[in-house]
């Protein structure tokens, strides 16, 4: 029942977990140098309020590494790597490619601009190695405009992301896809998404392999998105 679950997710950010007790000790941290005496003083004084308090907590990013990295597959906590590549970044792309995943109902939770090493596309791209074009690809994925790394997390988000996403030859692409309506070439068609969960969690851990770079959030619609009833 909507209140029940509703209760649930409000209750959901005091849950103690080892996860939540580092965000906690991380904003203890933080303040550690007020003592609780001069911070009461300054809440009394309206220089911090105990509301603004709280928000500071709850905004902490939380390090994820507690569960799988590509989340569990078939859940509301699956995971996609989705990168907007060069060319979808140098035709100004990024906010609607983005816009599409939001919308969707989709969660971010990792996103990063970086001009990948040619290991690290090479090893991305490690299953066509053999193809004519791999040189030519590793190259416009390195040639310095950055990629915009992403996880996006939700219910099938690897199969609806690809779907999304659409076919790998852009004038194969469905109209309503991205590559469908951005693109008209295989070698600059803007967009990677995972193809299965053994990709995703592969590309997860090369693109966001190191510890607290993904972040655990709960969004204030996701009772309006995310429900069986
Ligand atoms: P996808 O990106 O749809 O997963 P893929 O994994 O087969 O497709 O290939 C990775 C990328 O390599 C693709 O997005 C663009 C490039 N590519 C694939 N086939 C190509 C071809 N025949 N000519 C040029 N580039 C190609
Ligand atoms: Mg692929």
């Amino acid at each position: 029942m909507f209140a029940r679950t509703a209760a649930r997710f409000a209750l959901r950010p005091c849950v103690a977990s080892p996860v939540k007790a580092r965000a906690f000790n991380t904003a203890s941290r933080a303040t550690a140098s007020l003592s609780s005496r001069r911070m009461a003083t300054m809440v009394t004084a309206g220089v911090i309020t105990a509301s603004a308090l709280s928000y500071a907590y709850l905004q902490k990013p939380v390090s994820a590494d507690s569960k799988p990295i590509a989340g569990v597959e078939g859940t509301f906590s699956e995971r996609t790597f989705i990168a907007i590549k060069p060319d979808g970044v140098q035709r100004g792309l990024v906010g609607k490619i983005i816009n599409r995943f939001e919308e969707r109902g989709y969660k971010l939770v990792g996103l990063k601009a970086l001009v990948p090493s040619k290991e690290l596309a090479e090893k991305h791209y490690e299953d066509l190695k053999e193809r004519p074009f791999f040189g030519g690809l590793v190259n416009y994925m390195t040639s310095g405009t950055p990629v915009i790394a992403m996880v996006w997390e939700g219910k099938d988000v690897i199969k609806q992301g690809r779907a999304m996403i659409g076919a790998t030859n852009p004038l194969q692409a469905a109209p309503g896809t991205i590559r469908g309506q951005y693109a008209i070439s295989t070698g600059r068609n803007i967009i990677h998404g995972s193809d299965s969960y053994a990709s995703a969690e592969k590309e997860i851990g090369l693109w966001f392999g190191a510890a607290g770079e993904l972040t655990e959030w709960t969004p204030a619609n996701v009772e309006w998105v995310q429900s069986d009833n």
